[in-house]
């Protein structure tokens, strides 16, 4: 499944590479959220527990990232953990994920990049917290997040709880409709805000199952219509926090980050740990539940594909 080309750079976890062989179900897992998301132990607690949760839904995760310049599709036990309390780990997006391998360096995969090397095994269904989009103040900044342009391009399912709101969704969803991305509410006809259930916005378009996203991936694919899908499942309502009470945090951290001229890959993690610092640690048990949430639903896609 693998490209000649590429296969000297890859190693698939054994259970992985039979269940791809095999056409079992399989959802991959990025590291960009173990890296720059969240802080150690946690990270550690919620990558273990999100694949543990993958498995009783009857799939098989891989957890990709780059470790020692080589692309990992599914991390041991060992690794994961390494990964989680490593201090020098790089962010990897498509810009940066051949200088990686090519420099043997150890890095965790955004959610573009997470793509791109599901895409390369032959994985169709992708699990994350929040994708990355056009932040606020993007007019000035030109900060608008890789994961938009993969989406576009590379033929992947990616289930998430929307774009991060410390983003403009409503920026975010104006460019993915350009792009040609289908931005799907499981469930729901409001477009989800990472932490909250609801945002001001519509999602574009609603379906109900895991059943019906897996037919429009497939039918998207027999149109030759390329690219990947973004799938916006809301966070359960016992560990949401409602937009209301988190907008004056998003505020109060936005304006810390402008104080501190963080700027560039920096942002979103020093966004999110400010956030989790300015509500006591509520903020990542909400991102927590809605990782395992995504996870679950990516699982019964891939089932259904
Ligand atoms: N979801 C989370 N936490 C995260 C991310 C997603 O719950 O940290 C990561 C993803 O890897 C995503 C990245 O690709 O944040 C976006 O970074 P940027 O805004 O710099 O493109
Ligand atoms: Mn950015």
């Amino acid at each position: 499944m693998v490209p000649d080309t590429a296969r000297p750079f890859i190693d698939i976890l054994a259970p992985v590479a039979d269940a791809l062989a095999a056409g079992r179900p399989v959802v991959a897992l990025e590291s960009t959220i173990i890296t720059h998301g969240m802080p150690y132990p946690d990270n550690a607690a919620m990558a273990a527990r999100v694949e543990a949760i993958v498995a009783e839904e009857g799939a098989l995760a891989a957890t990709i990232a780059v470790v020692d310049g080589r692309i990992k599709i599914g991390l041991s036990d060992s690794e994961r953990e390494a990964l989680a309390k490593s201090r020098d780990a790089m962010k990897l997006s498509r810009a940066d994920l051949g200088f990686a391998v090519s420099q043997g360096r150890t890095g965790g995969t955004t959610v573009a990049a997470t793509m791109i090397c599901a895409a390369l095994a032959g994985i169709k269904v992708f699990a994350t917290g929040g994708i990355g989009g056009v932040h606020k103040g993007a007019e000035t900044s030109f900060d608008i997040s890789a994961d938009l342009d993969e989406l576009a391009r590379t033929p992947v399912i990616v289930v998430s709880a929307g774009a991060k709101a410390i983003l403009d969704i409503e920026k975010t969803l104006e460019v993915l409709e350009t792009r040609g991305v289908p931005v799907i509410g499981h469930g729901t006809e409001v477009m989800p805000a990472f932490w909250s259930r609801q945002s001001p916005y519509r999602a574009p378009l609603t379906l109900h199952s895991a059943r019906e996203i897996a037919d429009l991936f497939t039918t998207r694919r027999a149109l030759g219509l390329e690219g990947g899908m973004l799938v916006a499942n809301p966070v359960p309502e016992a560990d949401e926090i409602p937009a209301a009470e988190m907008a004056g945090t998003i505020a109060a951290a936005q304006k810390a980050a402008e104080e501190e001229h963080v700027a560039g890959k920096a942002v979103t993690p020093f966004l999110l740990s400010k956030i989790l610092e300015l509500t006591d640690g509520r903020s990542l048990k909400t991102n927590i539940a809605l990782v395992e949430n995504n996870a679950r639903l990516a699982a019964r896609i891939a089932k259904a594909l």
